[in-house]
């Protein structure tokens, strides 16, 4: 094989890397939802609207002092960079929009054939 063959391989390679690195980061550091609490339709699978339904439920027991807004302090354990990266408007807090961005980050990570569904196996990768 020539270097010019072989240089595309090493780019490539390169960027697979970058690019599982990046998904890494994405990740909230919370625990995953639980499927028989997510799923309401019973298909065993999550998709976006069951996802989205449940990261409200969440987000409002999480709330502990119901100012709809989640302080850091509030979430726990949870990766600080992301945190930052979804409180748009620097407040130190999420309220529900941004909770629910952040959020579908995890679940853009964990949805791993892109079909917009989470399937036990896939929550399994959490
Ligand atoms: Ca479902
Ligand atoms: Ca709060
Ligand atoms: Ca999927």
């Amino acid at each position: 094989m020539t270097i010019t063959r072989v240089l595309p391989l090493i780019i490539m390679l390169a960027s697979n890397t970058a690019l599982a690195e990046m998904k890494d980061e994405m990740a909230t550091g919370l625990p995953p939802v639980l499927m028989e609490k997510t799923d309401t339709s019973n298909d065993g699978r999550i998709d976006r609207q069951e996802f989205e339904n449940r990261i409200i439920e969440i987000f409002h027991s999480t709330d502990k002092d119901g100012d709809q807004r989640l302080s850091i302090q509030e979430l726990g354990d949870v990766n600080d960079k992301v945190f930052q990266e979804a409180d748009k408007n620097k407040n130190k807090k999420l309220n529900v929009k941004e909770y629910i961005r952040f959020r579908f980050a995890d679940f853009e990570r964990v949805d791993q054939d892109n079909d917009n569904l989470i399937t036990p196996r896939e929550l399994q990768e959490w």
